[in-house]
Formats: structure tokens, sequence, C-alpha cells
């Protein structure tokens, strides 16, 4: 491994912080590099960014340890757009990137660039654990034969998965390409389009049930949750969804003592706070909100654990943690979970508006931090930034050459070196998209509803422009459309630029 390039790009500042004999001579060149990401936490749900009814320790010594962003954006306002972003630094829209179904094939083309790759290149061990959702296979899988290409064909050495969400069959974990504790005498057969012959569903055996569904996930019920499409077999495959969490961590434990004498990069894709929200019983009832509250301090917990691995294994000083949310925060997204009757004082989306799905803030600002013991120091940055960058920027921390477009070299941002980030967003909702430059928002007129009632969120829709100062007026209260025209035109000529319309 060449480590010269590492000081030459990353530059002085960086290097003078690197004064001990050990780190001046090793471990600090390629740190290793964690993405820990949660699926559905909004800006508003962590005590670090502001929660009082919820207490998240472990998540808040990364946010008040390193860089606390405080305009920090996922691409999107749902799941799968914003994973494809933080893996390839492309905007997800130029791809039609939605929600995808658990037996959609894999929407990252094989010969893109993306992070795990940029990171391999640099001589890291690349590894993920947990939530994929990005599709498998090229449009035909046998669920009971290799499952291929996926995210071992985009750039990870070392994958262990679920295929879509946890409300989405197939209800298994994946390994390597392959459904974990398969029994070939009981196959697996998924399907989307029509039910499957003596397969309990949530119609058929509603007694059968422990968690109820209150929109959709009618279909096959797997451990007493109904789910969306239908599944029959793997009966000793079905993960358990009150350990999984248990196991994800385990095998991201695993992963980081294979590698820890080489650089790594776990990208840890946890599955809280989407539904199904099922806590493990140590955590069930241990917040006052609900399973939604519950799941979150579980994270919160996995994180803890993970972070003591890494000291055990004296890697915290060698161990840049990046720490963010797919989407925003939704309550009610199908499951009768208690979580709009258990809210009380919580507010999910801190003071922002809208939530999952919406154009409006709460939709793609997340929380996001960077942690890295003894080089970055705490502060709290106003640097606009978005996941999409960590291509770009992480690039250039390890020194590996990479044509970018929509991912910018914010690495100073993200070390904390300095407050100043991008110029511009283009933010993506439902295929919807909006544009951010400096303080201000711009969201071109939409038709359809305004309130998605089943969820409950406004999405942003209107049939005039909206353009708001979120410095001022942080809760898009006040469309200054009509008062700001020259703004407006100018905003929107730099949007259809980048969307190239
Ligand atoms: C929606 C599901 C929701 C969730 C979401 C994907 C219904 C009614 N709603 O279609 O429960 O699964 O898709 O969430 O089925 S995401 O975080 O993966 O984008
Ligand atoms: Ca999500």
């Amino acid at each position: 491994m060449n480590r010269f390039p590492f000081f030459y790009l990353v530059g002085l500042s960086l290097l003078l912080g690197c004064t001990s004999q050990k780190e001046a001579t090793h471990d600090v060149i390629k740190p290793n590099i964690i993405l820990i990401y949660l699926d559905d936490l909004g800006y508003g749900d962590l005590s670090s960014y502001g929660a009082t009814e919820l207490q998240t320790p472990h998540i808040d010594r990364l946010v008040h340890g390193g860089v606390k962003f405080i305009n920090g954006y996922a691409s999107s306002a749902t799941c799968t757009p914003s994973r494809y972003a933080i893996l390839t630094g492309r905007y997800p829209w130029r791809k039609n990137a939605k929600i995808l179904s658990g037996t959609a094939p894999l929407i990252i083309d094989t010969a893109q660039m993306t992070l795990p790759k940029m990171l391999k290149k640099g001589g890291y061990a690349t590894g993920l654990v947990g939530k994929w959702h990005l599709g498998l296979g090229d449009g035909s899988v046998d669920w009971n034969e290799q499952i291929t290409p996926g995210p071992n064909e985009v750039g990870f050495d070392d994958a262990y998965y679920m295929a879509a969400t946890q409300d989405r069959v197939p209800t298994v974990y994946i390994d390597n390409g392959y459904v974990a504790n398969l029994d070939p005498n009981n196959p697996i057969t998924v399907s989307y389009k029509q039910p499957l012959a003596d397969v309990p569903t949530a119609v058929s055996h509603p007694e059968k049930l422990t968690m109820k569904p209150l929109i959709g996930h009618q279909n096959t019920i797997v451990n007493g949750v109904p789910r969306i499409g239908y599944m029959k077999g793997g009966a000793t495959a079905r993960w358990k969804d009150v350990d999984m969490a248990d196991h994800f961590l385990a095998k991201s434990q695993a992963f980081i003592q294979a590698h820890k004498t080489e650089p790594f990069f776990l990208y840890y894709a946890m599955q809280q706070p989407h539904v199904p929200r099922i806590p493990h019983p140590r955590f069930a009832g241990k917040s006052k909100l609900g399973p939604r509250g519950d799941v979150i301090l579980e994270a919160d917990w996995c994180i803890g654990e993970l972070m003591k691995t890494l000291e055990e294994e004296d890697l915290l000083e060698n161990t840049l943690l990046i720490f963010s949310s797919d989407n925003g925060p939704v309550l009610n997204d199908g499951y009768d979970d208690q979580a709009v009757e258990l809210l009380g004082d919580h507010t999910p989306t801190g003071g922002l508006r809208g939530g999952k799905y919406s154009l409006f803030d709460a939709g793609a600002r997340v929380p996001l931090a960077t942690y890295w013991k003894g080089k970055i120091k705490p502060t709290v940055s106003e640097a606009l930034v978005c996941q999409m960058d960590l291509l770009a920027s992480l690039a250039r921390l390890v020194g590996t050459e990479v044509a970018t477009s929509d991912s910018q070299d914010l690495l100073s941002a993200l070390l904390g070196q300095t407050h100043t980030g991008r110029k511009a967003l283009v933010i993506e909702a439902t295929t919807r998209t909006a544009y951010r430059e400096g303080d201000w928002i711009m969201i071109p007129p939409y038709g359809g509803r305004k309130l998605l009632t089943d969820v409950n969120i406004e999405i942003g829709n209107d049939t005039t422009f909206q353009l708001y100062n979120l410095k001022e007026d942080v809760a898009q209260q006040h469309n200054l459309a009509e008062t700001e025209p020259e703004r407006l035109k100018q905003m929107l000529d730099a949007f259809v630029e980048i969307r190239g319309e």
C-alpha cells in the first residue's frame, strides 16, 4: 500500500494532528471507515439533535465528539434512492430510482463506480451488513441458487444482508449471494404478483397475526407479521425479527475482527426504526414511545457495542465513523404499533416540515455526523453536505482517483476543518425534485395530494412555486416565491440546468 498520497492530499492541518509515533508511522494513513446508516431515523430522533423524550447516549457520543452537521442531507426522502446515491455518488433521479420490491433486479450497473469499489482500489477490505434494498439479480432470481449480481458485484468483498426491507419478502438473510441456512429440501418461492397456495396471509388468517396491518402489508405472515409479497418455504432460513439487531451487530463485529490488521470499510446498514418495529425483548417497553422509540434505543445500544469492539481492538483512533439515516421519519408506516398514540412530546422531525416521502425538509434532512477520535475536533457545522458526497470526499482521504460529477469533494467539511460545504443540492422525494441553494429551498409546482393521508405527512405538492428561507423559517411556513421573484428565477434556472431539462 502506498502511504504517501494521503499526506499530500489530506493536507497539513490533518497531518499536524498526527503527533504520536504510532499514528505517524502506520494506523492513521488509511483509517478504517464505518458507515452507520439507519432506516427512517428523523432529524429530531436523537438526544444530540434535540430530542428530550429519548436518550441516545452512544450515538450522541459520536455526534458530540465529532462534526454534527445541521444541514446534512440524504439525497432523497425514501430508501432505495438514498442508498443508490450514497453508494454511487450519483443523483438517484438520473436513474429513476424508486422504492423497490423484494424481487426487483439490481439497479446499480456493475460497471458503475461505487464507494466500496473506490475503497477497494485504495486497498480496503469492504463489507456490507444489513439492509440492501438496491435490487438483486437480473430479473429472474432463483432464491435457491446463487443470487447474482448483487452487493458482491458492485464492490463488497463480504456481504451479509436482507434483500429489501423488513416488511418485504423474502424474510431471509443472504450471505454473499446465497440464502443463509437454507434447507434444499424446503426451497423458497417468492412472488409479488399472485398469492401462493397454502400460504397464510393477513386476509386468510387474521388470527395468526401478532402485529396488525393498518395500510397495505396484507400478504404472507412471517413470525406473526404480515409482509408485502408472498413467500413459501425456506423454513430454516427465515429470520427472527426479535434478534435481527443482535444478528447484524454480531456480523459487523466479526467483520471488524476479521479485518483489524488491514484498512477496512464497513457499511453497517441498520434496520431501525423502519417498520415492522420489533425490538428484542430486552428493549421492549424501554422507551415511553412504544416500539418506534424502543428500536431507536436498541439501535443506540448496538452502536455502543460496536464502539466497544473498536476500543477493545484498539482501533478507535484509526477509524472514521460516519453516522446518518436514509430518509426522514414516519410514524404510521402501515402497522398498528402505536407510534402515533404514544408519541407524547417527542418530535421526530425536530421541527422540520414534512417527513419520509416529502419534499419538505424533514424528508431528506437527517442527522449526519462524522467521528474520528483524536483527529476530528468536536464542532457543529452548518455546511450543506449530502451523503452522495462521500464518494468524492473519501476518495481524496484514501488517495484514490475517481471521476465523479454529482458527488463533491467535501472532505475538509467532513473532517470539520471548514464549515463551507456545497453551494447547492437537488433533493428528491418519490421521483419529484426540489432545489436547495445556500439557505434557500425552491420547490417547483407539483400536482396531486398535498397530504399523504395514509401516513399523515405533507409531501410538498402545491400548484404554485414554493420558496423558503430555511435559516429564518426552518419550519417552511412562509412561502416567499411571490416576494422574491428574482431569486426564484435564478434558482429555477440553476435547478433546470442541473436536472438537464
Ligand atoms: C411503502 C410501504 C412502507 C415502507 C416503504 C419503504 C406500504 C403501505 N407502505 O410502500 O411500509 O415499506 O414502502 O420504505 O406498503 S423505505 O424506507 O424502504 O423507503
Ligand atoms: Ca428508509
